[in-house]
């Protein structure tokens, strides 16, 4: 069955102060209803969440942590920003969790100021091939003031190979190894992360912002009980509002907290802290683990579509919420030309290379899609036959942009299933 709740979202009194932003955000609603959103780092928060984020705790100024702020009046915010650190600790097991960092990459820059001193080595998967800028990627503050050495994953299998890592750690002795990523639609072993990371004396790291969802969970394996630090973003597979947290262990706690603030940031968000603390107690819900698991079922079921319709998947299938396709070996076209032609169609999703691309990432051979959010509108496998079928009519018809508005029309009709905001 749809998801048959209808979140309100009228905005009467933005309307009145300010008409130019009121109608973009509600142009912008109408095209989250009407098209299918495709992107596996995007979600659509609950009404709770949102009224969390647009509150009056945006007004507070709260340097510093719950009971010793450099600031008064933060009677209330501290039990805010308690519930928030509690109940994030609770749904994934985590000894310590700070919950300030406004965004995955200052959590991860956090991560490396609390473990490294500048110009230290350290390992994490190519950008490339699935990891992130902050992965240590040479134009990123990751790849400037620390020495990456980065691991890639198997030319053959496109997954990763755990003895291959092994190796390069041996040889490269990094302070930190990194793992979690971006664009890797594959289960990560975190459990051989731990026994290379300690073979070698290294910290074992993981921003888990794009699988957390699954962590929380239980449907992918969640690394934060045994792991040093864990960052992740909470606006993704794991429903929150738009921002990050750390999760470490105690014995890192101090310098984890330090590196957030005073090192890098001022004043927290507290409106988004409200939201995270939100967002984690409809995580740790039942309800949320069936969400989580039809997440995957959904993306199991939208690959083997895509495979029937002739594209071909990196690494062949996925077992996560993303999916990777090669669009130039399957159909001939970039992925920009993909991602554009979709976006046409009412389709979203994002341009991506693919390991061992020829291409740039300006015009990659590939797109990235994934199921959280349209699996939030209460999509199940049965509608990934339709799903598939518009994605595979999209990148047939790339170039004709008069089927490129039919398909539109078609996506539009097929969304008034599964509303989700009013
Ligand atoms: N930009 C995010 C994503 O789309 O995966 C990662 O931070």
């Amino acid at each position: 069955m749809a998801k048959k709740i209808l979140f309100e979202t009228d905005l009467k009194f933005l309307k009145k102060a300010d008409e130019e932003i009121y109608n973009a955000l509600i142009s912008e609603k109408q095209r989250q209803m009407e098209g299918i959103e495709l992107i596996p780092s995007e979600n659509l928060v609950s009404q709770g969440v949102l009224e969390a984020l647009g509150s009056i705790a945006t007004n507070k100024y709260s340097e510093g942590y719950p009971g010793k702020r450099y600031y008064g009046g933060n009677e209330f915010i501290d039990v805010i920003e308690n519930l928030a650190i509690e109940r994030a600790k609770k749904l994934f097991t985590a000894e310590h969790v700070n919950v300030q960092p406004l965004s995955g990459s200052p959590a991860n820059m956090a991560m490396y100021y609390a473990l490294m001193e500048l110009g230290d080595v350290f390992m994490g998967l190519k950008l490339t091939e699935g990891g992130h800028l902050t992965h240590g990627h040479p134009v990123n503050f990751s790849g400037r003031q620390y020495k990456c050495v980065s691991y890639g994953v198997d030319k053959t299998t496109e997954m990763l190979d755990y003895d291959a890592i092994k190796k390069l750690a041996l040889e490269a002795k990094p302070k930190l190894i990194l793992s979690g990523y971006t664009a890797y639609p594959r289960a990560i072993d975190f459990k051989a992360f731990r026994e290379i990371s300690d073979a070698v004396g290294a910290y074992c790291c993981a921003d888990i912002a794009h699988i957390a969802g699954l962590c929380a969970a239980g449907v992918h394996e969640n690394p934060v009980p045994y792991f040093d630090v864990v960052t992740t973003t909470t606006h993704k597979t794991l429903r929150g509002p738009r921002s990050a947290m750390i999760m470490c262990k105690n014995a890192f706690a101090e310098k984890i907290d330090k590196a957030v603030f005073p090192g890098l940031q001022g004043g927290p968000h507290e409106h988004v802290i409200a939201a995270k603390a939100v967002a984690f107690k409809e995580a740790l819900e039942p309800s949320f683990r069936d969400y989580a698991a039809q997440i995957v079922k959904n993306s199991k079921a939208l690959a083997d579509v895509l495979i029937a319709k002739g594209l071909r998947l990196v690494s062949g299938g996925t077992d996560n919420h993303l999916i990777l396709i090669d669009v130039f070996k399957s159909k001939s076209l970039t992925g920009k030309q993909v991602e554009h032609a979709l976006e046409l169609a009412g389709i979203y999703c994002n341009k991506n290379t693919i390991p061992f691309d020829s291409r740039t990432p300006w015009d990659p051979s590939g797109i990235r899609i994934g199921t959280p959010a349209i699996t939030t509108r209460g999509m199940k496998e049965t509608h990934m036959k339709e799903v598939g079928e518009f994605i595979s009519k999209g990148i047939e018809n790339a170039s004709d942009p008069a089927k490129l508005a039919e398909i539109k029309a078609e996506v539009k009709e097929f969304c008034k299933a599964f509303p989700f905001y009013k």
